[in-house]
């Protein structure tokens, strides 16, 4: 019997994440069958027309699990009593963009929703997917007024999947047998896809494939780059691999992550952990216990080639933050 509702609030939802998305939200996939879910879709003026249109497809599925859908170009309104708000709207890099460009330009976006976020439940998680989504939720999170810190985090749970996927592949391994991946970091070419606590099928990963600089040479690469070979060869950014990443990010802070497991996600450094400066959003193993909490996982170990690698997207997440340090405060 249907009888829950849960409130999901979903930003940029005309684009193509979100119209990979909103559907599998809408299905009962992700908060089960007992679930209704009410989508609270958020749009651009320009493009709140083309939200309305995906919203007639939303109840052309006649999803048992659909509560409702509507559509809003103001933060406000669109984040009433959201239960999960994911941000994923913002504004694509333009020709000739440096990255501290799209840093300036989508900031201010995250100011103005972070200030809505008021209007949302009081116990509401917060997912920033729009680039650059660690800074991104960095600003959200210094604009949100009173709302706990640990209510927010920047989506890494894709470069976590491609990093599955590519050892996986390597190893002739299902992509299930992959686990305890880890990205540190930033989500740009400087995250650190951790392969020196990865296991595939129970064994370390680094004992399974000997071959060690295809971890340096190919891996590593592979996994940073992958966004801009996807584009390359698509001619659009991923969108439905983001659209499924979100899910997973989701489901692993709403289930109690199982015994001995862990995944990546970036949340507000707080100076304690692996030496990574206190005020960041930075990505780190994490396990939840599926009742809204989660902890550091604080036992691995990294090599001084690893650990260097954590200290170089530290020091870009800091310049980032540097770019926008007049938006961290409302
Ligand atoms: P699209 O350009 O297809 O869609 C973005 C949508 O956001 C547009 O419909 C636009 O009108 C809307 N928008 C812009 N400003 C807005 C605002 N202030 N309020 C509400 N909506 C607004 O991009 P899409 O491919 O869907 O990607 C969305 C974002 O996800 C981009 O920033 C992209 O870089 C980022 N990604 C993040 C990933 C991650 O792993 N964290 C991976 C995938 C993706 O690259």
């Amino acid at each position: 019997m249907t009888q829950k509702r849960v409130n999901v609030a979903v930003t940029g939802a005309a684009g193509q994440i979100g119209y990979s998305l909103l559907f599998r939200l809408a299905s009962g996939e992700l908060f089960g069958n007992d679930t209704k879910v009410r989508l609270q879709l958020l749009e651009t003026p320009q493009g709140v027309r083309a939200a309305e249109g995906t919203a007639m497809e939303l109840d052309d599925c006649a999803f048992n699990t659909l509560d409702s859908v509507d559509c809003f170009d103001s933060p406000e309104s669109a984040f009433e009593g959201a239960h999960w708000v994911l941000m994923i709207g913002s504004m694509p890099r333009g020709p000739g963009m440096e990255r501290s460009d799209l840093i300036r330009s989508n900031g201010p976006i995250f100011v103005g929703q972070g200030k809505a976020l008021s209007r949302a439940d009081r116990d509401v998680r917060i997912v920033v997917v729009g680039n650059p989504c660690n800074t991104n939720a960095l600003i959200a999170l210094n604009n949100a007024g009173d709302i706990p810190s640990s209510r927010f985090s920047a989506m890494t749970a894709l470069d976590e999947n491609r990093a599955r996927a590519q050892l996986a592949k390597k190893a002739s391994v299902p992509v299930s047998r992959v686990s305890r991946m880890t990205i540190w970091g930033n989500h740009s070419t400087t995250m650190y896809p951790d392969y020196e606590n990865a296991l595939i099928s129970d064994q370390p990963a680094t004992q399974v494939i000997t071959e060690q600089p295809w971890f340096d040479e190919t891996f590593i690469p592979c996994v940073q780059k992958r966004g801009a070979a996807i584009i390359e060869a698509r001619g659009k950014s991923s969108a439905a691999s983001a659209a499924s990443a979100c899910l997973d990010h989701v489901r692993n802070f709403l289930r109690p992550t199982p015994a001995g497991q862990w995944f990546s996600a970036a949340v507000l450094s707080d100076g304690q952990h692996y030496d990574v400066p206190k005020g960041l959003i930075y990505s780190f193993p994490l396990r939840s216990d599926g009742r809204g909490n989660y902890e550091i996982v604080d036992s691995l170990r990294l090599s001084a080639s690893g650990q260097d690698k954590l200290r170089l997207t530290a020091q870009e997440l800091m310049q980032e933050r540097d770019v926008v340090k007049d938006l961290l405060k409302s």
